[in-house]
């Protein structure tokens, strides 16, 4: 948006969510398309109506698409795409579970009586990774795409990939580097749709700064457990989720680490004062953990990766039941390297 670019000023016309609100003024190098919405009618791995083409179809339209479900018959549908995975989230997109007939997000401010229909999982398979945000370049335009996304109301469960391509593995993968923008809300992640049963990423939701997993209200809770080393790696902010229990927040579904953050420039929010910020983290072997020490190991053994400094964790139950009473213990609390 510079050079001898023409910049349009417009006020998009209809509200349609979170990336949006926080989007009401735009500024655009060139008009582009409204958004269109793709919905996925069925659980097949690729081909019509298949969440696949859905993402590959909304990368290939310029603008801030939608991708719903409508998938007929009752319950849970699980899209296993462990035979081949999803193509990246290469511009902006919201994906938005809740679309489905009958699902709804949680309402409570202390358990959860969310209903998610839609779980994408990799069967613990090594092969795929979850859902990967990643805004491509442009060879148009010479930039990068708009990379604001929003991720809601999903189960993902079962990515087990161990080897980090530098973007993602795991569940959802995103970073400072792939993405303008997060929004991770009212998911269930390491976790079946039942709430109750762990169904491990290796990671569950690898972050960014700048980047919001949760939220303040009851709706944008995410559920992140039973993932097989973090919960959440990385920076952003984390707030209103439970971390390592089941849905209600009452029994323990562990993660490795809760969160886990390594890296020079913390900056990382974890809870917080107002009503809502607070997540519970509990049940895990390690609630949080910032930083490995590599003390230890050779050739380096009095190297710091990183510490925690300029990091808030802030107004969170460690340790108890969401009901900030009921011991739900973790093996540890916080662990910082030094
Ligand atoms: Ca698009």
């Amino acid at each position: 948006m510079s050079g001898t670019t023409t910049r349009i000023f417009y006020i998009l016309p209809v509200v349609r969510g979170p990336l949006l609100l926080l989007g009401l003024v735009s500024c655009l190098a060139t008009v582009t398309a409204w958004g269109a919405d793709f919905v996925v009618t069925n659980t097949n791995p690729t081909g019509p109506g298949s969440l696949d083409e859905a993402i590959a179809n909304a990368n290939g339209v310029i603008g801030e698409d939608r991708i719903l479900f409508n998938i007929p018959g009752a319950g849970v549908h699980r899209i296993d795409v462990s035979q081949k995975g999803l193509p990246e989230l290469s511009e902006s997109v919201v994906i938005d579970g809740f679309s489905q007939p009958g699902a709804k997000p949680n309402s409570l401010a202390v358990g959860d009586n969310a209903v998610i229909l839609i779980q994408i999982d990799g069967q613990l398979n090594q092969a795929p990774v979850g859902l990967r945000l990643n805004k491509g370049y442009d060879t148009n335009t010479q930039q990068y795409r708009p990379g604001n996304f929003a991720i809601r109301g999903l189960s993902i469960t079962g990515f087990v990939q161990t080897d980090s391509n530098g973007v993602a593995t795991g569940g959802i993968g995103l970073s400072s580097f792939s993405v303008d923008s997060a929004l991770i809300a009212g998911n269930l992640i390491g976790l079946a749709p039942d709430g109750e049963t762990g169904r491990g990423n290796y990671i569950g939701v690898v972050s960014g700064p700048g980047n919001i997993v949760g939220g303040t209200d009851p709706a944008s809770r995410n559920v992140i457990s039973g993932n097989t080393l973090y919960g959440i790696d990385g920076k952003g902010v984390v707030n209103g989720n439970y971390i390592g229990t089941n849905a209600n927040g009452s029994k323990p579904v562990p993660n490795r680490t809760g969160i886990y953050y390594t890296g020079e420039t913390p900056n990382i929010v974890i809870g917080g004062t107002a009503p809502g910020a607070g997540n519970v983290i509990s049940g895990n072997t390690t609630a949080i953990q910032f930083g490995t020490s590599f003390r230890t190991n050779f050739p380096y053994p009095h190297t710091v990766f990183v510490t925690g400094n300029r990091a808030r964790i802030q107004g969170n139950f460690i340790g108890t039941a969401a009901d900030g009473v009921s011991p739900l213990s973790n093996k540890f609390s916080i662990e910082i390297a030094y």
